[in-house]
């Protein structure tokens, strides 16, 4: 049986995250790891909770200890836009939890989910249909830790024989939690003010094309990828993964089928839109569903759908 410790459980992927492992795994097998924001509601409820700051070596082991943890979905991390404004903070929570937590798997044989993104690309990468495989010389300091972490989880794989495995993410859209501080972010506040104000001001030009996924697919894959056969994996850290690419225009105009008086605006944030012009248009995932029958359930259409109807009970609009 599995025991699961989620770090960084109370974030946008956490939160949803955790519940689903608790559905499929137990509650009590699922240790919600949180730092400094308490968890709430079901989350609290169904099942154990722990305070694990990553960057804090002993209280990742003092978790695995107590709870007989056998693997770890380390969530926790800084995202790229609060990356580059505190880069050493993001140095610290990035790398040196992603090494906490890896030292404390190899002394307690657990395998470890880590999350990679879009961000480990950068310039000299092809910017369409990205392999699998590439350049990857990311210029921010999210992709530089990132980037980094992939290396190092593969060295943990290879040097000690632990278990790692992950994914890139492209940006995911939710609307249960509100993501922090990532340079996608502007596609979730889209729903938000479309729904509140019928108007949302972008951040990002029209043509920023990016990979997206809705957040039922980004907890599929994490699990999926970790249920594995590892016999078919040729690839661990990480695989390129996507459900879909779109500009804000393509998904204003999908909202708009929707709330057809919605009017999308821009006011371009530079640092924003320099890190996002670093990034793919698009991935290639192939060798994902090669190796474990990746396959996204939601595309644009299916998602812009099923999220203004539960942001809208969930906003009582
Ligand atoms: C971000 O925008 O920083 C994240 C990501 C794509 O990794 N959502």
């Amino acid at each position: 049986m599995k025991r699961i410790l989620v770090t960084g459980a109370v974030g946008q992927i956490g939160s949803e995250l955790t519940m689903e492992l608790r559905h499929r795994y137990g509650n009590d097998s699922v240790v919600a790891g949180v730092n400094r924001t308490q968890p709430t509601g079901e989350l609290k409820e169904s099942g154990p909770f722990e305070t694990v700051d990553c960057t804090d070596i002993k209280q990742v082991e003092h978790a695995v200890k107590k709870y007989s943890i056998d693997c770890m979905y380390h969530l926790a991390a800084i995202l790229s836009v609060v990356a580059e404004a505190k880069p050493m903070p993001a140095w610290n929570v990035n790398m040196n939890g992603l090494r906490n937590v890896l030292e404390v798997a190899r002394e307690y044989t657990c395998a470890v989910f880590t999350p990679s993104s879009i961000g480990v690309f950068g310039p000299g990468t092809p910017l369409d249909n990205t392999p699998q495989d590439t350049v990857q010389r990311p210029n921010t300091m999210y992709g530089v830790t990132k980037m980094s972490g992939e290396l190092l989880c593969d060295y943990y794989h290879k040097r000690f024989g632990i278990d790692t495995r992950g994914l890139r993410y492209p940006g995911i859209i939710s609307c249960v939690t509100l993501p922090g501080g990532g340079t996608t972010d502007y596609a979730v506040e889209m729903f938000y003010k479309a729904i509140e104000k019928k108007a949302y001001t972008c951040t990002l030009k029209a043509g920023t094309f990016l990979d997206m996924m809705y957040m039922p697919d980004a907890i599929k894959s994490a699990i999926e990828v970790m249920e594995a056969d590892p016999a078919r994996l040729k690839h661990r850290n990480a695989f390129n993964v996507t459900a879909m690419s779109f500009d804000p225009e393509f998904l204003a105009a999908e909202i708009k089928k929707h709330i057809p008086d919605f009017m999308l605006n821009y006011e371009v944030d530079a640092v924003k839109q320099a890190i996002a012009d670093s990034w793919p248009n698009n991935m290639d995932d192939s060798c994902a569903r090669e190796e474990w029958d990746w396959s996204p359930d939601y595309n644009l259409s299916a998602m812009v759908k099923d999220m203004l109807e539960k942001l809208g009970e969930k906003l009582g609009k």
